[in-house]
């Protein structure tokens, strides 16, 4: 007689570890013996790809202190997947085709930061604690883009403000967490930023420190005086994962994985080496210590992330899903190559054992890796707070130097025209951005007409500086890309920009 129950297939976990197969590389030590120094907020897929990789070798390579608590804010999803998986996940790492799968166990426990409060916060006072990572991304930090503070008026600062120990942001969570360690003689941790902000640690400690103050003036004093923000430089690429990413980890393991992450093989993580209580030996993990991170962020915000933002507004207007799909497009390759060239790396500051553009070759080499699904949609989000640093500052720059910058316009053009939610052929999309609501009122207001919905967008203070909003040759290099991309679409628009 046969069975014909289908089979069910075990789950990752700490029990599973030693039955894997031989070609998934997984935890080298004993998890038993790590206990945990690191509180990380916010368990997004990046975290646990770049985060969670360097971490995971700082463990092999034998340290036992220096385990993490991951934490999340919102979404229960990922604490759903993961705790019954005694933290463990895998990274699937892919190019050409070739997949390499690894377990990763630096992560020794999840939380959630709302329906566990107190065990997070315990877990944040306990003297063993000595690091706070952070990858919450931009919108996270409950500041105004464009000058770099905490936003008084943010809906989650005011409801700290009026209830501290029962934070849900950022900067309230992080401020009640030194609190408890100052009243009970801990000394504080280090703040340690790993978003895609300038200057991050200045603009974390910016937000921490003005919430506290706001809180309580001696406990603002006391963390402005006392706590380390050292910044970082952070890079993998990391797609969303999908159903066939997880499908193929599952026949990898042998086992289901509720949520694996799926990256490039390059990584680089380059810190500011200000860590009073100490800091994991992330170094022998690859990671460049220093003492000036800005050339390595300014080249990586810019570059990297810039030249993602232009592909992902073009791209998700021309109909295009994927960034290597973006790659070997006809015109698209090109126009990014001018970005580089002409607005970005004239603004990139010399960057120690590095030739900005051949890292630009690089990077056009990494977007076209075939292995990597990575939807233009998904770089789309957030445009309010991404454009600023990764294209606006430049922007800044070249304007005061007296000159006029020449793609960028192009790219700002293309966010105008995304806000629309729809192209001439009938597509539409969904806007995900803090802002979204205010800013797709704007371009339906103005649907027909460019030039006033230019007008209006400029006039967005928290996005556009002065210097950009008052140009009037940006504004008219703008005005001219929007209409022509509203009146002809993208392929038109970028033969005519390239033919120039
Ligand atoms: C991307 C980044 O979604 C985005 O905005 O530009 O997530 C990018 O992939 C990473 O910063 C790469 O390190």
């Amino acid at each position: 007689m046969s069975d014909t129950t289908p089979k069910t297939i075990d789950r990752l976990g700490n029990a599973r570890l030693a039955g894997l197969p031989a070609a998934v590389a997984r935890p080298s030590y004993d998890r038993a013996e790590v206990t945990p120094g690191i509180v990380h907020l916010g368990l997004g897929a990046f975290a646990r790809a770049h985060l969670g990789v360097y971490t995971d070798d700082v463990l092999a390579a034998g340290s036992r202190d220096w385990g993490i608590v991951g934490v999340n804010f919102r979404s229960p999803d990922v604490i759903d997947a993961l705790k019954p998986q005694d933290g463990l996940y895998t990274l699937l790492c892919r190019e050409n085709g070739a997949d390499r799968l690894r377990v990763i166990g630096a992560f020794l426990d999840v939380l959630n930061a709302g329906s566990e409060l107190d065990a997070v916060l315990k877990m944040m006072a306990r003297p063993e604690i000595r690091v706070v990572t952070i990858t919450v991304t931009e919108k996270g930090y409950c500041h105004d883009p464009a000058t770099g503070r905490l936003n008084e008026a943010h809906p989650m600062v005011t409801a700290d403000l009026a209830d501290p120990m029962h934070p849900r942001s950022l900067p309230g969570l992080i401020v009640e967490a030194l609190r408890l360690r100052r009243d009970a003689g801990v000394p504080p941790f280090t703040v340690i930023s790993c978003d895609n902000l300038p200057q991050n640690g200045s603009i974390t400690k910016a937000v921490v420190t003005r919430f506290a103050a706001l809180r309580d003036a001696e406990l603002g004093r006391y963390i402005a005086d006392s706590v380390a923000f050292p910044s970082s430089m952070v890079d993998r690429i990391t797609p969303a994962t999908r159903d066939p990413d997880r499908a193929t980890v599952t026949s990898g393991l042998g086992l289901t994985d509720a949520w694996p992450v799926v990256a490039e093989p390059f990584h680089q993580w380059v810190i500011e080496d200000r860590f009073p209580e100490g800091r994991p030996a992330w170094d022998k993990a690859g990671a460049i210590l220093t003492d000036d991170v800005h050339p390595f962020e300014t080249m990586k915000l810019r570059c990297l992330n810039g030249a993602h933002s232009t592909l992902a507004y073009l791209s998700v207007l021309g109909g295009i899903e994927t960034v290597a799909d973006a790659m070997a497009d006809r015109l698209l390759p090109k126009v990014i190559r001018r970005l580089w060239d002409d607005d970005l790396i004239p603004t990139v500051p010399p960057v120690p054992g590095t030739d900005v553009t051949a890292y630009t070759h690089d990077l056009a080499a990494r977007f076209q890796n075939p292995g990597i699904r990575h939807l233009t949609l998904q770089i789309s989000s957030d445009g309010s707070q991404k454009l600023g640093p990764r294209l606006l500052s430049p922007s800044t720059e070249l304007i005061a130097a007296g000159k006029v910058p020449k793609v960028v316009p192009l790219t700002v053009a293309a966010w105008m025209a995304f806000l629309r939610q729809t192209d001439d052929r009938g597509r539409n999309w969904m806007v995900a951005d803090p802002m979204a609501p205010r800013l797709t009122a704007i371009a339906h207001e103005h649907v027909n007409d460019p030039v006033a919905l230019a007008d209006a967008l400029f006039a967005v203070s928290e996005i556009f500086p002065a210097a950009i909003a008052g140009n009037a040759a940006f504004r008219k290099a703008t005005a001219d890309h929007l209409k022509s991309l509203i009146a002809l679409g993208v392929p038109a628009t970028l033969t005519a920009f390239l033919g120039r």
